[in-house]
């Protein structure tokens, strides 16, 4: 089997990347580990920044997502049992942000792609990645259908994510690893319950974080911060709403906490995590395979999608002129955008989060950079910024 780009892992980064090769009219094979319906149906956030909404909708997939996303002007902070209001619209001149859930985006990606008659390989076991730091033709191996199969291609896309086995394949030596991991985690749950507030809150309390956001009109997202070893067995339905309510509490005349059944549960660690630099040969690592943040500002499949765009830019180029000027500045591109996004993730969640070893002056401190951020307008501009998405490059 023969393809001008192989790519691994059928996540954002990979479909997007896979659509916009095609649109270019460049040819690609996506191989994923798991089923169709298991990367369907895997509930996953999705807060997607302005330039991302721009982009599916103008390369044609859409069109559903207009229909069925929520569109938000801002945010709240609350902190001392008292909201304060972001208005991103207002202060970065128009810009919003958009709840798509991240299968949705997918569904979309994968219906367009079948659609066009162009391949996904399903359910590849024993992936491998091979000849792409060499003179010789990249190539992946892969079991599907019962048969060993080997894709020969002239790049590889590493769009596998955190847990993939692309960067893992990169020589020792070649990468630098910057990590920072975080004494605490995120307990998140679905509920059949209306929003309770129209935007999403994010709430600073002295027993720790909270976020109100939404899946839908009908089914309420929120997650409490937790201990990063906590086990989900300790927190009951009862005790997760008694401790929302607590966290959420606000002197806001009629502010209520809706509560409904709680239909998912999970805690999900909090890491930063950048890979230097993304790419070595003929590999090209994007999203989670070279870089994680942390949830608080909801940065991860941006930045996936932000990566691909710049890939899809140099394969483009050199199909077209034989150059590989994008190619060759591919992660210094990508790095500048995704250490933005860190510092502006790892500077959300320490202004929220509760930490352990803070003592009196630090809380105070926290306090006073919340009480800043929103009444300063050109503190609020920052953060608005940064939350409705930088420029792409
Ligand atoms: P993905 O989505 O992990 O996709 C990788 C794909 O590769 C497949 N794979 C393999 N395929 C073939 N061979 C192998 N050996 C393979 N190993 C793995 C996997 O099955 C999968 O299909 O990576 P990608 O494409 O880079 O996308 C990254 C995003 O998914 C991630 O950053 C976001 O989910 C992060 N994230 C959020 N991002 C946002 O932009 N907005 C949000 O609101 C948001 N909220 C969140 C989040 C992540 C969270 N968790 C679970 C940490 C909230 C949470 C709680
Ligand atoms: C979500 O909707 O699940 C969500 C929103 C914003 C975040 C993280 C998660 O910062």
């Amino acid at each position: 089997m023969r393809t001008q780009i192989g790519i691994v892992g059928a996540g954002p980064a990979g479909l997007v990347l896979a659509h916009l090769l095609h649109l270019q009219g460049i040819e690609s094979v996506v191989i994923e580990s798991r089923s169709r319906k298991y990367i369907e149906e895997r509930v996953r956030a999705g807060l997607l920044e302005q330039g991302t909404v721009d982009l599916l909708i103008e390369t044609g997939v859409g069109e559903r997502l207009q229909r069925e996303c929520l569109t938000h002007h801002g945010i709240a902070l609350r902190f001392n049992r008292q909201s304060h209001r972001i208005d991103f619209h207002d202060l970065t001149g128009g810009k919003t942000v958009t709840i798509y859930a991240q299968q949705e985006v997918i569904k979309d990606l994968v219906a367009a792609r079948l659609k066009s008659g162009l391949p996904i390989i399903f359910e590849a076991e024993n992936v491998s990645v091979h000849g792409f730091d060499s003179a010789e033709k990249p190539s992946i191996r892969f079991r599907a259908d019962g048969q060993e199969q080997e894709l020969h291609c002239d790049y590889i896309a590493g769009c596998d994510g955190f847990h993939g086995i692309c960067r893992p394949s990169i020589p020792a030596g070649v990468l630098t690893e910057y990590d920072r991991e975080y004494p605490f985690a995120w307990l998140g749950i679905l509920a059949y319950a209306p929003p309770s507030s129209d935007e999403l809150v994010y709430c600073y309390h002295p027993r720790g974080f909270a976020l109100l956001t939404m899946s839908t009109k009908e089914v309420s997202r929120l997650y409490l911060q937790v201990p990063h070893d906590e086990n989900i067995d300790n927190w009951s339905d009862d005790r997760i709403w008694s401790e929302l309510r607590l966290r959420s509490e606000s002197g806001e005349p009629g502010w209520k906490l809706n509560e409904g059944a709680i239909f998912q549960k999970n805690i999900a660690g909090m890491r930063s995590y950048v890979v230097e630099p993304m790419q070595h040969g003929k590999l090209f690592l994007a999203g989670d395979a070279a870089h994680i943040v942390p949830p608080t500002g909801a940065k991860g499949l941006n930045l996936a999608v932000a990566d691909v765009r710049i890939m899809a830019r140099g394969f483009a180029e050199f199909y077209k002129t034989g150059k590989t000027e994008v190619l060759q500045r591919y992660s210094e591109i990508c790095l500048r955008r995704v250490w933005k996004a860190q510092r502006f993730s790892w500077w959300m969640t320490s202004m929220l989060h509760k930490f352990d070893d803070n003592n009196a002056f630090d809380e105070r401190r926290q306090i006073a950079e919340l009480d800043y951020v929103t009444t300063s307008r050109a503190a609020m501009t920052s953060l608005a910024e940064n939350y409705v998405g930088l420029p792409w490059d």
